[in-house]
């Protein structure tokens, strides 16, 4: 089974500042964990982070006919981008949405999410194994 992990805007930063909101890992402990995952489980996970929506949207196109599954943060583009929504519906491919955080729980403009319309499911607040969550999520469900 192959799945992209595609994080957008500002995931990179990750345990530079605000670690009361996103924890103290940092972007190179995310990608220890997804290659970790991968070996564990025997998947082909490739991972991709832009802070450029079309970039997201180009990547996501990519996966059509070649990816069997999408694990997608799409970090501030999640309240915001209807591109990111269609550049999903486009391709077909479950999705699972992940947020580090419990935006649930944190301002309003968060609430909404555009990708989420797109996705099968969504891990909320649980921070960098969320992303595992995800990946067993599609494995068990999705996984050939
Ligand atoms: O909780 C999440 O995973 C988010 O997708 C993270 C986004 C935020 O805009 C979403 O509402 C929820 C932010 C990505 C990381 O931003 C940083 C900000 C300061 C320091 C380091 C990273």
């Amino acid at each position: 089974m192959k799945i992209l992990v595609i994080n957008g805007p500002n995931i990179n930063m990750l345990g530079i500042r605000e670690p009361g909101i996103y924890g103290k890992n940092t972007f190179a402990d995310l990608l220890v964990l997804i290659a970790q995952t991968a070996r564990e489980e025997n998947l082909d996970i490739e991972q991709f982070q832009s802070n450029h929506e079309g970039a997201l949207v180009d990547k996501i196109q990519e996966c059509y006919g070649k990816v069997d599954g999408i694990v997608i943060n799409p970090a501030a583009y999640t309240h915001t981008s209807v591109a990111i929504l269609d550049a999903l519906k486009s391709v077909s491919i479950p999705a699972v949405e992940v947020h580090i955080s419990d935006v649930d729980a944190r301002e309003s403009f968060r609430q909404i999410s555009y990708a989420g319309m797109a996705c099968v499911h969504t891990i909320k607040g649980q921070g960098l194994e969320g992303y595992r969550q995800a990946i067993l999520y599609l494995k068990q469900n999705y996984g050939k």
